[in-house]
């Protein structure tokens, strides 16, 4: 790994916007699927994936033969986790208030589950069982009472979708399952088919078509954020044991090619300790070629003079995942502005969150720490504003309200708590 000073490293975020060629690909998709509902996510199947797709949701009967495919211990600890994702994300949950003011009004909120939540998985090999959950999950826990997934057949040409996906969605309470994926899949929770029928809001990570398309139906439906590759940030001092450390580097470098790892230390001791060992891990890892280019292109040790300088240079790169592993971690808390999520301690490894301990491993990537959150309950759920007015509270305020409607030459609105206040007799002045 390069290792240079902070001040020296310029950050270039990527933000993926597609070509103009994949762009106009995914907007033909989508209006295929709006004018012609199934038979066009049929035709896409066959031409995409290479298989014939006779039922588009897959049946009870599917689901649990996937439980006779997966291991015990699989199952038992996708069991525990989605049991301390539910927990965290109980925590998360508010309720709907009305406040009762001294001249009889009544202001509240509602809130509201959303109806109809998709939640897109992609095939292949980053068809992640914990991402199920971590999308899944805070939407159950909202009451959302129809949450529909979609995904592309494992295999290529093969119907069938990952027994490990399919156990992931059942334990998480997803409600239904079609096989389809891609822009194709998007299209049909945006407008609905004749099988499918639109969600209100889509969920989930996907490749670059999944990702346009998503920006291109938003409106119609709401979406999450579009995901960028996953990122870490270790800030750590001479404390920190460099095998740890590069584990950790290397366990989000393992993602992408895209993926970066950057370390952030006062101590040139650990500076050139981890860079030894990220080379030295990367030599038996399995995800060899994808870490090591990862690291390459993207991976970077940023020397700082203090703790408290890194956390500076921290707060700028605003990262997805940050780990803090100083002597005394708790102490730079405070002052870490922009983190998706912190990590703090040497047992607090990133992967502990990736799968288990119960916060949501969907966290705002490329920056945007800096203005958003990771996934939660309040993503899926809606508010309503209440507004019972009294009489007195009309006659008190009325002259006020008219006067910002005429200022804003809206005579009609004037007239609306005008006609009251003559009617009930309660005109001031
Ligand atoms: N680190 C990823 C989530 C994940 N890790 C899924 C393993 N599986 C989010 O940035
Ligand atoms: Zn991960």
């Amino acid at each position: 790994m390069k290792i240079m000073p902070a001040g020296a490293f310029a950050l270039e975020r990527q933000v993926v916007y597609g070509s103009e060629e994949q762009n106009r690909r995914v907007k033909s998709i989508i209006e295929h699927v709006r004018s012609e509902g199934d038979a066009a996510l049929r035709s896409f199947a066959q031409e995409f994936d290479g298989v014939t797709v006779d039922q588009l949701r897959v049946s009870e009967a599917e689901i649990q033969a996937a439980y006779a495919r997966v291991d015990e211990s699989f199952l038992a600890a996708i069991r525990e986790a989605a049991d301390n994702i539910r927990r965290f994300h109980e925590k998360q949950k508010r309720t709907s208030w009305m406040d009762l003011q001294a001249d009889g009004s009544i202001l509240g909120q509602i809130m509201r589950p959303l109806r109809r939540v998709g939640l897109y998985v992609p095939g292949g090999k980053a068809a992640y069982p914990s991402s199920v959950l971590m999308n899944a999950i805070p939407a159950q826990v909202a009451g959302v009472p129809e949450i529909v997934m979609v995904t592309p057949p494992a295999t290529a040409g093969v119907a069938g979708i990952d027994p490990h996906i399919l156990v992931a969605a059942a334990e998480a309470g997803v409600s239904e399952i079609y096989r389809v994926g891609g822009a194709q899949a998007v299209a049909a929770l945006a407008y609905g088919t004749e099988s499918i029928p639109a969600a209100d809001k889509i969920v989930g990570p996907g490749n670059i078509y999944v990702a346009l398309a998503k920006r291109y139906v938003f409106g119609v439906v709401d979406i999450d954020s579009i995901a960028g590759p996953s990122e870490i940030v270790v800030l750590a001092d001479d404390t920190a044991d460099p095998a740890y450390v590069a584990a950790d580097l290397l366990s989000q470098a393992e993602h992408d090619e895209m993926a970066s790892a950057i370390l952030v230390t006062p101590s040139a001791a650990l500076a050139k300790a981890v860079a030894a060992e990220v080379d030295r891990q990367l030599e038996s890892l399995p995800r060899r070629a994808i870490a090591e280019k990862s690291i390459r292109d993207n991976g970077v040790i940023l020397t700082v003079a203090t703790l408290e300088a890194g956390v500076r240079v921290v707060n700028q790169l605003a990262p997805e995942h940050l780990e803090i592993l100083a002597a005394d971690p708790f102490q730079h808390l405070s002052a870490i502005e922009n983190a998706g999520a912190i990590f703090l301690g040497p047992y607090s490894s990133e992967p502990v969150g990736d799968y288990f301990a119960g916060p949501n491993h969907v966290l705002p990537t490329n920056g945007t720490a800096r203005f958003s959150s990771p996934l939660n309950v309040d993503h899926f759920m809606k508010k309503s504003s209440v507004i019972y007015y009294s009489k007195e509270a009309i006659q008190q305020n009325g002259d006020k309200i008219m006067a910002l409607a005429r200022h804003e030459g809206l005579e009609a609105h004037a007239r609306a708590i005008q006609i009251r206040l003559q009617k009930e007799g309660i005109a001031r002045g």
